[in-house]
């Protein structure tokens, strides 16, 4: 059969029907362990010399997170995966499995706040050198990358700015090096965006968002190359960062409609920040679907859509901003994104509020920034209680 198109590998790829019961639906393994044939085979399992499951903490946990990675594999173009107990538990997996002390970090200066801080603090305590740098400035990346560059860490669109780095280009810089390079995709999704064939050894996403869909549950997933992904097997066995299998049925279960459910977010999300950006209290708009956004070129290069994820700043700062959304009736005032629901929320006070403000500023996560998860509601209503609650001001 001919390769299928991506809405097609989201409903089929992974999925077959259960060998030991025909059952259509992938059931949920909620097992901690497994019986073994034979006390032999319990030993080959161990030794590697066999495939088959062994424990959910080991790696390949159960079957129900087989075809989760599976699906994620196929959605983004590479060999295999491997799933998390959450998107900081992906990165934290990848980052403890490439680096050692003394090895240097180069992630883009504006990435979620957890991951942030997982960096900054975490990593740095354990002698790892760590900088942030302006992604967007090829030359600032070339400059600090160096011997001992071990990971290139980017997130674009980057949480919350919406900054776009050139994927292509700066995984050509790391390859010229020791360096791994890694993508958070979370915001753009396999729909949008494939780091695989853009260069990146390997892309990860926070499942808790657009993966999983419906904010119903926290997950992480990392995919690339069968090498890369045995290396993180010491580290996700010893460590217990395994998502929990009504996780990875939740996320399959998410994953059906994905192509679906992106398709209407950014067509909701362009209504909305063309609405944003038309009203006369709206000081700045940024979504990678605009002409205006900085990296629109990047954009057209690299993403085949724009996603769900905007941000914008309100004529009145952050005083009007929190009126804002404090007047809001349908949109939901929360952190997390990727949700069916609108979702809206202020970064500098709470998801990067461990951000030092200094280092806020300088990353453009500024006090008047105002986050929004355009969510898949009919595009006029999300309007219509922006725009009562834009009156209210
Ligand atoms: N990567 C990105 C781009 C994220 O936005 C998040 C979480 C993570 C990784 C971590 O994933 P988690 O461990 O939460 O599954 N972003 C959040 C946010 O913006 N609000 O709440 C969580």
């Amino acid at each position: 059969m001919k390769k299928m198109k991506f809405g097609t590998l989201c409903v089929h790829a992974g999925e077959r029907p259960d060998p030991s019961s025909g059952a259509h639906t992938t059931p949920i393994y909620q097992t901690s362990t497994f019986v073994f044939d034979s006390a032999e085979q319990g030993a080959a399992r161990f030794a590697g010399e066999e495939d088959g499951y062994i424990y959910a903490r080991l790696i390949p946990n159960t079957p129900t997170h087989a075809v989760l990675v599976e699906k994620m594999a196929a959605l983004e173009g590479g060999e295999t995966g491997q799933s998390f107990s959450s998107g900081m538990a992906a990165i934290t997996g990848v980052a403890l499995s490439l680096l050692n002390k003394g090895d240097h970090l180069l992630s883009t200066d504006v990435v979620y706040g957890g991951t942030y801080e997982l960096f900054a603090s975490v990593l740095t305590r354990l002698g790892i050198e760590v900088s942030f740098v302006d992604t967007t400035d090829l030359e600032k990346v070339q400059r600090n990358l160096k011997k001992n560059t071990r990971m290139v860490f980017l997130e674009t669109p980057a949480n919350p700015t919406m900054k776009v780095c050139d994927i292509a280009a700066i995984c050509a810089m790391a390859g010229q090096g020791d360096a791994v390079a890694i993508v958070d995709n979370t915001f753009a999704t396999p729909m949008f965006q494939k780091p695989l064939q853009l260069g990146a050894d390997a892309v990860l996403h926070s499942c808790t968002k657009y993966i999983g869909g419906h904010a119903d549950l926290l997950g992480g997933v990392v995919v690339g190359s069968r090498e890369f992904i045995k290396n993180l097997m010491p580290v996700v066995n010893t460590t217990g960062l395994t998502m929990a299998p009504h996780e990875a049925w939740l996320c399959i279960r998410g994953l059906k409609t994905l192509h679906l459910r992106m398709e209407r977010h950014a067509n909701n999300a362009l209504e909305v920040a063309r609405f944003l950006e038309a009203h006369r209290k709206i000081a700045w708009v940024r979504y990678p679907g605009l002409p205006s956004h900085p990296q629109y070129e990047i954009v057209r290069k690299q993403m085949t859509g724009f996603g769900g994820m905007l941000s914008f700043g309100i004529a009145g700062g952050i005083e009007a901003g929190r009126k804002l959304m404090n007047s809001l009736e349908l949109c939901s005032l929360a952190v997390s994104l990727g949700a069916v629901d609108t979702l809206i929320s202020h970064p500098a006070s709470m998801t990067h509020a461990g951000v030092p403000k200094e280092v806020r500023i300088k990353a453009s996560i500024t006090d008047d920034l105002v986050r929004l998860s355009v969510g898949i509601e009919e595009s006029e209503d999300i309007i219509a209680d922006l725009d009562q609650a834009l009156d209210r001001l």
